[in-house]
């Protein structure tokens, strides 16, 4: 796999110098300064592609070029939208960009509680509470039927062996307008703010903005959802054939519906009715091994397994569940995700890749994603889960781990920036 990093363009105050020094190979970005629903210009992204050029890396991977609420839910202004987005694609692909990761999941790009949950070795890492984001929907969104539906969630996850709405009731109880402006925060505008475009820091009312997106929802089921992605998947197709453009959806994170909004990406049935309803090569997945392993539903070394030649962009990370059902991120050596299986799985991917594909595509992207937040990270203003020394430390495990593998398989490794 060919080793890459989230970096979040030029304003990001981790530099592409520095990850020259720890082995990246390939840059995962997008262009953040373009507002949601705005075509991205050949200019703009030739600039960004050359700058990474200019430090001996390549722009491998679009992460994301979001798609907007429209598209999801099927609004007026659909049509139009798409033709922007296929605007976009054409001029990555012009640029030669062969690699575009997005997600379908409606109004939250993804969720947590809590972004710097002490582990026991002092960093911090990403936590999801059910009880705090219930309290979240019913006391603060005040989500109509948001009650009833966590009595049901709860009924569901018997397992879980906990009582959310008696949690709720505790956290209402102890509630200061701090602790409700915190979770706010957190679970809008810090997780948000700097990947969906629906919502940035400096936001006045984002609850009032959220009520609004969740309202454009009303009505739309499972099926709708992923008749609309069809739908979006079928009119860009043609673009992603004639530029070998990969499409690449993230799985929902967490991997169940919430705030009573349809999810259509989080597990084993889901996958394979995206790719079976546009069966192309170019409607493809990214594996984020943690987002799925968030899922006690989900196995994902047999995941892996099934759905490796239709994944184009590999996500490394691990979930532990708790008892309770809430979920932290683990080491990456650790957790749910077993991520040396995984990378048996995808270092032979790519190696098939090398008979099949062109040699734009042949490369398989991998970041590690998310990482602790240690020795004093926290203080320099990375965005929540992009840690700079977390993240390093990850991928130095990484390195070993595709080291080792390749050792296996016979396939040469190679660490760039080092007289071998
Ligand atoms: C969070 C990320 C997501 C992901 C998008 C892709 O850390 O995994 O924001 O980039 O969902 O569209």
């Amino acid at each position: 796999m060919e080793k890459t990093w989230r970096w979040f363009g030029k304003k990001d105050n981790i530099t592409l110098e520095m990850l020259k020094q720890i082995g990246v190979e390939g840059i995962v970005t997008a262009l953040h300064d373009v507002p949601l629903g705005e075509v991205w210009t050949r200019e703009k992204i030739r600039d960004l592609r050359e700058c990474i050029e200019s430090y001996g890396m390549r722009w491998s991977v679009v992460e994301s070029l979001p798609v907007t609420e429209a598209i999801k839910y099927g609004g007026k202004d659909r049509d139009h939208q798409i033709e922007v987005y296929k605007e976009s694609l054409r001029n990555l692909g012009e640029e030669g960009i062969h690699c575009v990761c997005y997600n379908f999941m409606p109004v939250l790009d993804w969720a947590r509680t809590d972004l710097l949950h002490k582990n026991p070795n002092g960093s911090s890492n990403l936590y999801f509470n059910w009880a705090e984001f219930a309290y979240f929907d019913i006391h603060i969104l005040k989500r109509k039927g948001a009650e009833e539906e966590w009595a049901e969630f709860q009924k569901a996850h018997k397992e879980w062996q906990r009582d959310i709405l008696a949690e709720v009731a505790e956290i209402k109880a102890k509630a200061t307008a701090k602790y409700d402006h915190d979770l706010v925060d957190t679970i809008v505008i810090k997780t948000q703010g700097f990947v969906s475009g629906n919502f940035k820091e400096g936001d006045e009312k984002p609850v009032e903005m959220f009520r609004e997106l969740l309202a454009l929802y009303d009505g739309v089921t499972k099926e709708t959802l992923q008749n609309n992605m069809k739908t979006w998947l079928e009119a860009i197709m043609p673009i992603c054939d004639e530029y070998d453009i990969d499409m690449c959806v993230h799985p929902d994170d967490p991997p169940f519906p919430i705030l009573g909004l349809p999810r259509i990406v989080n597990c084993d049935e889901d996958i394979q009715k995206f790719l079976d309803a546009v069966p192309n090569i170019h409607n493809g997945l990214t594996f984020c091994a943690g987002s799925l392993s968030a899922g006690g539903h989900n196995n994902i070394t047999e995941l892996a397994k099934k759905y490796h030649s239709r994944t184009h962009f590999v996500h490394l990370r691990s979930c532990h569940i708790f008892p309770n059902g809430d979920f932290t991120e683990a080491s990456h050596l650790g957790g749910r995700a077993d991520l040396i299986e995984l990378t048996r799985i995808f270092e032979q991917e790519e190696m098939n890749r090398q008979a099949t594909r062109n040699p734009e595509t042949q490369l398989l992207p991998m970041r590690v994603d998310h990482g602790m937040t240690m020795l004093g990270d926290e203080a320099r203003g990375y965005n929540a889960g992009y840690s700079f020394l977390g993240r390093m430390f990850a991928l130095g495990q990484v390195q070993g781990i595709i080291a080792t593998v390749d050792r296996e398989l016979g396939k040469p490794y190679h660490q760039p920036g080092f007289f071998d």
